[in-house]
């Protein structure tokens, strides 16, 4: 395993100075009705690579979500629901436009406060700068409908915002995550009430203050505090008309719950363990590398990672070398680095459980590579596991059947097709799925009989605002992104007129 190295200074004094340069100039807090809240008890923010605060963050409660929820209703009846949706598409360019001038900025905050590789932190704000513009064009092509009934009946359908919705986003990818939501719910002329997770506010407390003369007053409210004060307010809060939430299937089944009793409709995008087919005529050139890099990215913190490889026998032994090679191919080390491909896990508790599903792993199945701490003194500090891969694993053990959420691969074997997706859909989970062949026919059977919302050939993403993101089965409902997304803020109401 190779690791880099800072030009100067060591990874500690490097990071102190970054966290300086990044929090200089910035109060955190929650952004309520336009305006930022420094009150109240801090937190401070964790640097995953060195174990020390970046910056104290001000903690809100649940008063604090119903000011914001007061004041999103304010600014929702005080006109915004009446905007036009060239304004609204206009403000969201603007807002865009905006975070597009502070990308270096937004970067480093999600690469200090993550622990991402520098390079995918920056395309994670791109993406989110994207999934903006995307809402934003595509608001404009929105239309309701007219129906033929009758003579003397005039009979259309038109969509409206719900009004206020709450959101709660994970840990993984924040401000791309929180774009996924805001987006779609702001083009539909909803006012928000967003939480980040606690471990990881900086860059959407941050965009939202970006977004100061954009959007009225009240629209965008972020509220920075734990998940089971802040973000169960929002879950429960009578005034919330929908709720979207992600996160892992245990909080989010109670999200839906507490949504249930005032029946607010709720968007869920849940846990996942995604299966990779990988069939006898599979180029390995590309599907090892594919396979690499849906269970490697952001240190395996993903959702849809592809964490179980799943190989015919006839090329088993060839795909496990290489992937093993793959593996240990990647560059840890400090993500400030352009050179870094994999730095370490989010926060402590993350390493900490990821850690135990390896020695539970140890224990059941057969370590290929990985299974520890990288050897490099510099990282001890950090939350670093190196790229791990079982097998010999099977989907009863643990670690055949749990999501993970780190960089810990399985490798099973299979002999025939219909024991290939008999395995990969023997989970609880059906976020993402892959398909390693060169076959067309193949791919579309596969792709039919594969119980997941996502599948991706020969390929691991990228996501693409254009197009619906979601999971089946416990892995959650509704979607994120596509037009899908804008439905789900959108209420549809029939009018029939007689006159
Ligand atoms: P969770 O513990 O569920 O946390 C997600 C968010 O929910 C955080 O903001 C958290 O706040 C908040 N939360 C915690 N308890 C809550 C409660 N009682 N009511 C309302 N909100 C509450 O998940 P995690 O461990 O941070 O994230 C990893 C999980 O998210 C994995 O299972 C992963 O697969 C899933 N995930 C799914 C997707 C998609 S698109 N399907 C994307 C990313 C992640 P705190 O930060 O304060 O705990």
């Amino acid at each position: 395993m190779d690791s880099t190295r800072p030009d100067s200074g060591t990874i500690a004094e490097r990071h102190r100075s970054k966290h300086r340069e990044a929090t200089a100039d910035v109060e955190f807090g929650a952004w309520i009705d336009g305006e930022r809240r420094t009150g109240g008890p801090k937190q401070g923010i964790e640097d995953p690579v060195i174990g020390e605060s970046i910056v104290d963050v001000p903690q809100s409660d649940a008063g604090d979500v119903d000011d914001a929820v007061d004041a999103a209703w304010d600014t929702f009846e005080g006109g915004w629901e009446d905007t036009t949706v060239r304004d609204r598409s206009e403000r969201l360019f603007e807002w865009a436009e905006v975070l597009a001038d502070h990308v270096e900025e937004l970067t480093l905050l999600e690469c200090l406060d993550c622990g991402k590789p520098i390079s995918q932190a920056r395309g994670e704000v791109e993406g989110a700068i994207d999934t903006l513009e995307f809402y934003a064009s595509a608001i404009r092509g929105q239309r309701g409908s007219e129906v033929p009934a009758g003579e003397d009946l005039h009979l259309y359908t038109k969509r409206e915002p719900y009004g206020v919705v709450g959101q709660v986003v994970p840990w993984n990818y924040p401000l791309w995550a929180a774009a996924w939501k805001l987006g779609p719910a702001l083009a539909a002329g909803n006012a928000c009430v967003l939480k980040p997770a606690s471990d990881t506010p900086l860059s959407t407390v941050r965009a939202a203050q970006l977004s100061a003369g954009v959007f009225p007053d009240g629209a965008l409210n972020v509220v920075p505090g734990s998940g089971s004060e802040v973000g169960q307010a929002i879950a429960e809060h009578e005034e919330i008309r929908k709720v979207s939430f992600t996160g892992s299937t245990g909080v989010g089944s109670g999200v839906m719950r507490a949504a249930a009793d005032r029946v607010a409709p709720v968007t869920l995008e849940l846990g996942g363990k995604s299966p990779f087919i990988v069939f006898p005529d599979a180029d390995l050139d590309k599907v090892v590398q594919a396979v690499a890099d849906g269970i490697f990215y952001s240190t395996g913190e993903i959702c849809d990672a592809f964490s179980r490889a799943l190989v015919h026998e006839s090329i088993a032994d060839e795909f496990t070398e290489r992937f093993v090679e793959a593996a240990e191919s990647y560059v840890l080390g400090d993500p400030l680095d352009e050179e870094t491909t994999m730095g370490p896990l989010t926060s402590k508790s993350q390493f900490e459980t990821v850690t135990d599903y390896v020695e539970t792993g140890k224990e059941e199945a057969n370590l290929l590579c990985g299974g520890g701490r990288p050897d490099d003194p510099e990282l001890t500090d950090g939350y670093y596991v190196e790229p791990t891969v079982f097998d010999g694993v099977t989907n009863d053990m643990t670690v055949g059947c749990e999501e993970i959420f780190g960089p810990v691969q399985t490798i099973q074997t299979f002999e025939s097709y219909d024991e290939a997706i008999e395995l990969a859909n023997d989970t609880q989970y059906g976020l993402a799925s892959g398909i390693g062949t060169e076959s067309t026919s193949l791919v579309h059977q596969t792709a039919d009989d594969l119980d997941a919302g996502l599948v991706y050939v020969n390929e691991y993403g990228p996501i693409m605002p254009d197009a619906p993101y979601g999971g089946f089965k416990r892995s959650g409902f509704g979607k994120d992104l596509g037009l899908e997304a804008l439905d789900h803020y959108q209420r549809q109401k029939s009018v029939y007129v007689n006159l």
